[in-house]
């Protein structure tokens, strides 16, 4: 594996995340080794000021999301925290917080890659499931859990999983808890490539450089028409307000002012020289769906 100075992104106090950057690359990794990296309220709450902190940040491009170690991705829910009402956090309030996290992971106007470097398991599977690409290492075990001991994820967990693999095949997933090797999730589309554990970040930070030789703004346009697909009419103010500002952003430019009248570009005034980063800074911006 090659020898990469990824550097802490300064002016965050995580307990349960690592969270760095490497050549416009963040990489979140869940810190939690000694529970196979399940998560907790606090360690989700990190997770989605992490990924925040991705969006507002023009120079972040891509998004890695992995676990520490080499045993384990994500275990899910810590079930030392499972309480009445949800997953109970220091302030004593029960939560399923991840599921923000998941929805989080979907509206980043980003690519986010799993790498998965072990078990990807309950509330750790579907986190893979949301993310846009997996690539996993040749340890890497997947399955569902939540029947076995009494939850289940009804939101994208089961809906997602079913257009990624197939109806019949979620189902199995979901009624028999099995578990499936690296190999075997490759088999049914789960994952987009599977690699020796030694070569899993080069092989992540290699898709990541492709991904970033090509247009962000088309990435991202990309990204919220896949999600249309599944998001159906909860989706389509998401990618109406994408495509409206993408409408919107030319009018100041050269090429927006193409019909427009002599009397309206008058009053427009001299087209403003934008920059590259300027149309990234401001295609940052149009996809903010707050
Ligand atoms: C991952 C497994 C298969 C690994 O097995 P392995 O390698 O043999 O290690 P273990 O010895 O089992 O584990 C090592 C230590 O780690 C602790 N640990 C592992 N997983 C968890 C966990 N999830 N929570 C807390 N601790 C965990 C072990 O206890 C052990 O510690 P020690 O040494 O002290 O014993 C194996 O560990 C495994 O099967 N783990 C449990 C997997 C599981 O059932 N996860 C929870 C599934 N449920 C969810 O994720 C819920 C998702 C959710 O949040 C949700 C979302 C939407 C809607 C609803 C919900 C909802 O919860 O209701």
């Amino acid at each position: 594996m090659e020898k990469r100075q990824w550097k802490p992104i300064a002016g965050f106090d995580f307990k349960e995340i690592l969270f760095d950057e490497y050549d416009h690359i963040a990489r979140i990794t869940i810190n939690r080794e000694r529970y196979r990296n399940a998560f907790t309220p606090l360690t989700t709450h990190e997770i989605s000021v992490a990924l925040d902190h991705c969006r507002e940040d023009g120079g972040i491009r891509v998004v890695l999301l992995t676990g520490a170690g080499d045993k384990a991705f994500c275990a899910g829910g810590d079930m030392h925290v499972k309480g009445r009402g949800g997953y109970v956090g220091g302030d004593g309030v029960p939560r399923l917080n991840v599921l923000d996290v998941q929805m989080q992971i979907r509206r980043l106007p980003k690519p986010v890659i799993a790498m998965v470097n072990g078990y990807a398991i309950g509330g750790g599977h579907v986190l893979h499931v949301v993310c846009d690409l997996t690539i996993a290492s040749d340890n890497a075990i997947f399955g569902q859990t939540g029947p076995r001991v009494g939850s289940f994820d009804a939101g994208f967990g089961a809906s997602y999983l079913a257009r990624i693999v197939g109806q019949k095949r979620a189902r199995e997933i979901w009624f028999l808890c099995r578990q499936y090797s690296a190999q075997e999730a490759l088999d049914m589309g789960l994952v987009n490539k599977v690699v020796p554990l030694a070569q899993l970040e080069d092989e992540c930070v290699s898709w990541a450089r492709q991904i970033m030789q090509l247009s962000p703004l088309a990435v991202r346009m990309v990204k919220v028409g896949l999600n249309a697909e599944l998001d159906g009419q909860a989706g389509h103010p998401a990618a109406g307000r994408r495509c409206h500002h993408a409408l919107l952003l030319p009018r100041r430019g050269a090429r927006g002012r193409q019909g427009v009248s002599r009397e309206a570009q008058a009053r427009l005034g001299p087209v403003p020289p934008l920059p590259l980063t300027g149309w990234g800074l401001a295609a940052v911006l149009c996809v903010k769906s707050r």
